[in-house]
């Protein structure tokens, strides 16, 4: 049997949802414009700065001679919401268990499973490796690009998370690409809240609410109001992207957000002790900026919520914390 259809029919079983392969070339496509957001300032503090790592996979695995990318669903079916009096949300990236955490062991899994048949090497990442995500997405046939700069597959739409593993194993046959088809459709661009994506495929990520709602530098008084209830996140891009109505749901029950329902309780949050936020939110990927940058967050959602019917509750709330 081929390596490759083993990994494949392996994949499956440890229900993972997409699966694809590449080479270890460097991702040469995206240089120029790794170079401009760098030079213009359109880079996040979240990034590896060396553009070099970001797309040579030999850097990171002198040895790589192929990568395997992974995706897993998080499109979910939940419609509960939390009887908060005050609501934060949370992007739908945030419910559940945080996604390192579910994909990492997908991929340990899948490694020990090839290792029953072949003695290689690997290294497994997801997000916070040095290579860009996405674009090994897109050269390993997961998905195409949209125009909100997400992967969208074909099955399962934008909602899917992506991890890979490096490895030195000689794979039979390589996916290839797929070409965008959000045709002339720009219904991203025009609904994100803070023009973020001001072309097509272009993303200022500085202004991008999902930046705003993690970074720890002093966030614009006019970004503030456009953050509206969201505390971690923003999904709008993708909200309303007509590739995401009528596909697969997600069957990773790992990112149905028992805890949370999708929302946070703003008034919570302003009181939460560190030891209590750690207990009950620390399984979740939103809570990796620690509980300072949420509270902040739910201030300025309680700013946003005020009106002239709440308007002293909200002030008494706000006073001293
Ligand atoms: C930094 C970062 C952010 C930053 C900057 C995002 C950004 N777009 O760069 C912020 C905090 C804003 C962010 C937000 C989000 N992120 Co983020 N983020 C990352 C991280 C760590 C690096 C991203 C990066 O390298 N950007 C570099 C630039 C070059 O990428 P880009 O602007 O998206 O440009 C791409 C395309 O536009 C395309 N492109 C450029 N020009 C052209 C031209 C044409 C013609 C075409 C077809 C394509 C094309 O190529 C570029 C390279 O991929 C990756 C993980 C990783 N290590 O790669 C996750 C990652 C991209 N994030 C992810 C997610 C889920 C999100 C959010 C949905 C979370 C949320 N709900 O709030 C949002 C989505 C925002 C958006 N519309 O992009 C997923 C994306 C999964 C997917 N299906 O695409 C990733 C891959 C994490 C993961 N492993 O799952 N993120």
């Amino acid at each position: 049997m081929k390596i490759r259809d083993y990994i494949i029919d392996k994949s499956k079983e440890i229900n993972i949802d997409i699966i694809g392969f590449t080479d270890a070339s460097p991702l040469m496509r995206i240089m120029d414009y790794l170079n401009y957001r760098f030079d213009d300032n359109r880079y996040t503090e979240f990034e590896e700065k060396d553009i070099s790592r970001r797309i040579d996979p030999k850097l990171t695995m002198p040895d790589c001679k192929s990568i395997i990318v992974i995706a897993l669903s998080y499109n979910v079916d939940f419609n509960e919401t939390p009887e908060y009096k005050f609501k934060g949300s949370l992007s739908r990236s945030s419910w559940g268990i945080d996604y390192h955490i579910v994909m990492k062991n997908k991929l340990e899994l899948l490694a020990s499973e090839i290792s029953k048949v072949k003695e290689f090497n690997y290294m497994n990442f997801a997000d916070t490796g040095p290579l860009v995500d996405r674009e090994l997405a897109h050269k390993a046939g997961i998905g195409y690009y949209g125009k909100n700069c997400s992967i969208i597959n074909e099955e399962y739409g934008s909602f899917i998370f992506i991890g890979y593993m490096l490895t030195d194993l000689e794979i039979e046959e390589y996916d290839t690409p797929k070409e965008s088809e959000c045709g002339d459709c720009d219904l991203c661009l025009k609904a994100c809240p803070t023009s973020a994506l001001d072309n097509p495929f272009r993303l200022n990520p500085r202004r991008c609410v999902s930046y705003i709602t993690q970074t720890k530098t002093e966030i614009e008084d006019d970004l503030k109001k456009k953050m509206g209830i969201k505390i971690f996140g923003c999904d709008t891009c993708q909200m309303v992207c007509p590739k995401n109505k009528n596909v697969k749901k997600s069957t990773n029950r790992e990112f149905i957000p028992n805890i949370t329902k999708g929302a946070m309780d703003l008034e919570e949050l302003l009181t939460i002790s560190n030891r209590e936020f750690k207990g009950k939110y620390g399984h979740m990927s939103g809570s990796w900026r620690g509980k300072g940058v949420l509270k902040r967050n739910a201030k300025i959602a309680l700013n946003n919520i005020k009106n002239k019917n709440n308007m002293d509750y909200i002030n008494k709330l706000l006073k001293d914390k």
